[in-house]
């Protein structure tokens, strides 16, 4: 205790005395070399890049923990209730320039960097970043833990620390080719290892029921093995202040190995065990068409929800709490269902592990977790089949068991029909019956949302009808939001120093203020400030294109970009035979018309998912042959960069002039690349899919390039019976393009390359391209129209910007916090 409060006394003084942990260059300076000779031991002439790297990143992690450790204690004085993110991803991005500036810091430490004659951009250049998420559903969960943290919400984000993150993609002769991402090589310093924070997480083996003494029922779990997972935290800042934990499980074995055994032969099988128990936590799932059976996957998600449980309840026992106000104390955002075996695991936890009753366990576990929904595709949703669960996790397959009777038995008592009932049940009794992860999750929870308006409507009216029907007020909607502060304050300096100078810098806190920017959008010389930034940009951007690409890019081009995975959905062919019509046009000496462009592509696709790769060898072909094309290379460039990642939509975002959201509609949950494309001043082509309909909402259908048909037209569509062959036959430009393909002309002259695209097109057409090619053309020539006029372009893209306003991540979690997590922001001191 007295030990205690001696140490109680230090942290109070650490921030109030400036010199303890200061922000002045001079503090800064001193630290930095502190921690590159204490730390890391570093003759000055043997100081490596990445030396120095790590020195500066642990001079501001201990500022972060600092602000980490005020916030939390903060939250425990108010005993305020808290949220819970549970995310299988996370995809933080590069941390060192993000903290400087939430830290407001940069500057200063730009100049103590250039006193030791070191440059801090070839420095923040160093850091590889954390790739633990596929796309969209990572990045989104990063952008809220920085808005919960800006906005004083009690946070903690639960997820896996995955050794390997997201494969790094190579090009070879124009195919993808994946390498392991070896993110931990050179060692994290953001992390703290936290070895006493371990849960055991337990595997396989059988359940026994008994009756104890007193007459209780119970069942005990006997596992055929265990594993332990440690906790390895990560301070992630909010702007100015506050700062909550990333806090990711690894798997170790219990024991490093069984000393009982002498003999060598068993000595090495311990040590094998160790290994193998290791394994869970090793990589990441690319998104793979088919995750169902992969019983490696289905590990990782109890492993990190079992650990993640236990710690909270730990916690909130630990405060003296009874767990029977669990739910009152904290709520659980499940992030899409990879974590929605939580609900099955908090049962568990309640009735066997602490002695509740049903009734009891099952009234807290269903006002704990609310449920995110991300995406509408059939093939995406989350299935296990019986067999699997049933021997990894046997009891949580009778808890399973368990709430589908009582869930039936009360749709029945309802009066609910047979049919109904079976669509609705948490088994999925078509071919070998398997749980269907989004029904435990709706029913486990006591909120369900969707991203945008339109995804979370769909929801309601199709893939969740029956239960929307059955519990109307669970259901709302959420619309995503990105995190402003790093993609545009940190990764378009130029553009926010720009706006800063015009409307002051409150933007950084409340995006809608934005809208002064409005009355600036038809000031000449405004857009003519505006539009030199744009150029500076796609300048360092065009660095980077002949660099990693090989690609020389003027950049006075319309730099027309579609950056995101690579999936049929997403439609990146679309804009592939698109460019094509225009090579032909330009070949036939028809192109007078077409803006000199850039088309510039990124994104990985799945590994196993053939044709997203064929979709990427048919955009490295297109690219040989236009760049090689002295008659069309002024006009045309085509470019695929390689490995797209955080870092380096930081540099890509701020040199776009046009963006590409041209999914068919009723596909994309809701996109949050249109989101900042448009905040750093792209104009959008694109279709009414996703949260493209709420950005036109908001910056008006006269500043924004629709095509395609919308959601009903495309399942009119298809009611109809959709034929494409007929587009090929009737459209004299389409059948020319899908010609072109198999013609020899593209990858090597083997005009079998792209046959499986071409025929997949003529015969099933599953995403409707041709449907919607004609229309999408026809606006593009609008889009070459509104460029030869660069006042009217840099207006519109003033008034993109301006109206972005509802698209920061800030307020989307207030929106979770007012009609989801009933949470209320802590106002912190400093
Ligand atoms: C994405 N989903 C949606 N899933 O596609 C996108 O529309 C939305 O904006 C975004 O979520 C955020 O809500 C997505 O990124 C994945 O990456 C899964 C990861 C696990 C395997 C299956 C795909």
């Amino acid at each position: 205790k007295e030990h205690n409060r001696s140490i109680e006394k230090y942290f109070s003084s650490i921030g109030e005395n400036a010199s303890e942990i200061g922000r002045s260059k001079a503090d800064i300076k001193k630290d930095f070399l502190h921690k590159l000779f204490y730390h890391l031991g570093r003759v000055p002439a043997l100081t490596t890049d990445n030396d120095l790297y790590t020195a500066l990143a642990l001079t501001v992690r201990d500022r972060a923990l600092r602000q980490f450790v005020r916030s939390t204690e903060q939250f425990a004085e108010k005993d305020a209730r808290g949220v819970a993110y549970f995310s299988a991803e996370f995809l933080p991005g590069p941390h060192l320039g993000n903290n400087l500036l939430n830290l407001e810091i940069m500057e200063e430490t730009r100049q103590a960097l250039a006193e030791l004659d070191l440059d801090l951009d070839h420095i923040l250049e160093q850091e590889v970043e954390p790739g633990l998420g596929n796309g969209g559903l990572g990045r989104l969960a990063s952008c809220y833990m920085n808005s919960m943290a800006t906005l004083g919400i009690p946070a903690i984000g639960y997820g896996i620390r995955y050794e390997f993150g997201i494969f790094k993609q190579e090009i070879r002769e124009g195919w993808q080719s994946e390498a392991t991402d070896k993110w931990l090589h050179y060692g994290n310093p953001w992390e703290v290892m936290r070895p006493e924070i371990s849960y055991e997480v337990k595997f396989g083996g059988r359940t026994e029921a008994g009756t104890s003494k007193e007459g209780k029922y119970f069942v005990e779990w006997h596992p055929e093995s265990v594993i332990k997972g440690t906790a390895y935290d990560t301070p992630i800042l909010g702007y100015q202040s506050n700062g909550i934990i990333m806090r990711l499980w690894k798997a170790e074995a219990v024991e490093s190995f069984d000393f009982s055994i002498y003999n060598m032969g068993d000595y090495y099988r311990a040590v094998e065990k160790k290994l193998r128990s290791e394994n869970i936590t090793k990589v990441l799932y690319p998104n793979d068409e088919n995750l169902s059976g992969k019983e490696l996957r289905l590990k990782q998600q109890y492993f990190f929800v079992s650990c993640s449980l236990q710690d909270m309840i730990h916690l909130h026992l630990l405060q003296g709490r009874r767990l029977n106000e669990f739910h009152e104390k904290f709520s659980v955002q499940l992030n899409d269902t990879h974590p929605s075996i939580a609900v099955a695991e908090l049962m568990r936890l309640l009735l066997d592990e602490h002695d509740m009753e049903w009734d009891d366990a099952w009234h807290i576990t269903s006002h704990t977790f609310a449920y995110t929904n991300h995406t509408l595709l059939p093939e995406a949703l989350e299935k296990w089949s019986i067999s699997l669960l049933g021997r990894i996790l046997p009891r949580h397959l009778e808890l399973i068991y368990e709430i589908n009777s009582r869930f039936l038995e009360e749709l029945r008592e309802k009066g609910l029909n047979g049919e109904q009932i079976a669509r609705m049940s948490l088994i999925d009794d078509h071919g070998e019956q398997a749980v269907r992860m989004a029904h435990l999750a709706t029913v486990g929870s006591y909120k369900v949302n969707g991203v945008s308006a339109l995804h979370s409507r769909l929801l309601k009216t199709q893939v969740l009808n029956d239960f929307a029907k059955l519990w109307p007020e669970k259901f709302t909607n959420v619309t995503n939001g990105v995190a402003h502060r790093r993609f545009l304050a940190l990764s378009n300096p130029r553009l926010a120093s720009l706006i800063t100078e015009k409307i002051g810098d409150q933007w950084l806190t409340d995006l809608t203020s934005f809208r002064e920017l409005e009355k600036y959008a038809g000031d000449p010389a405004f857009q003519q400030q505006w539009r030199k930034v744009k150029l500076e940009n796609k300048k360092e951007l065009c660095k980077l294109l002949a660099e990693r690409a090989g690609v020389e890019v003027d950049p006075a081009m319309l730099f027309d970009v579609q950056v995101k995975r690579i999936h049929e959905y997403k439609r990146q062919h679309l804009k592939v035979l698109h460019i094509i019509d225009l090579y032909l046009r330009i070949k036939d000496g028809k192109g007078e018309d077409i803006a000199a462009s850039a088309f510039i592509f990124a994104g990985k696709a799945a590994p196993g998912y053939f044709m997203a790769k064929l979709i990427i060898r048919l955009i490295t072909a297109v690219a040989d042959l236009i760049n090689n094309d002295e008659e069309v290379n002024r006009k045309l460039k085509v470019v695929f960069l390689p490995n797209f990642n955080v870092k380096q939509a930081q540099r890509v975002y701020p040199a776009a002039d046009l963006s590409e959201q041209i999914s068919m509609a009723g596909k994309e949950a809701s996109g949050t690349g249109n989101m900042k494309f448009a905040l750093n001043g792209a104009l959008t082509i694109g279709t009414l899919d996703g949260a493209n309909v709420e950005i036109m909402e908001e910056v008006g259908e006269e500043n924004f390039f629709l095509f395609g048909q919308t959601t009903e037209e495309v399942q009119e569509t298809k009611r109809k019976g959709y034929r494409p062959y007929e587009f090929y036959e009737e459209n004299s430009n389409i059948r020319r393009v899908l010609d072109f393909l198999v013609s020899g002309a593209l990858g090597e002259g083997d005009p079998e390359l792209f046959r499986p695209l071409f025929n997949n097109l003529v015969q099933q057409d599953q995403y409707q391209l041709l449907k919607d090619f004609r229309s999408y053309c026809e606006k593009k020539e609008e889009v070459f129209k509104l460029w030869a006029n660069e006042s009217e372009w840099d207006r519109r893209s003033i008034l993109n910007v301006a109206r972005m306003g509802k698209f920061s991540s800030d307020r989307s979690i207030r929106d979770y916090c007012e009609n989801i997590w009933n949470v209320e922001p802590v106002r912190l001191r400093d």
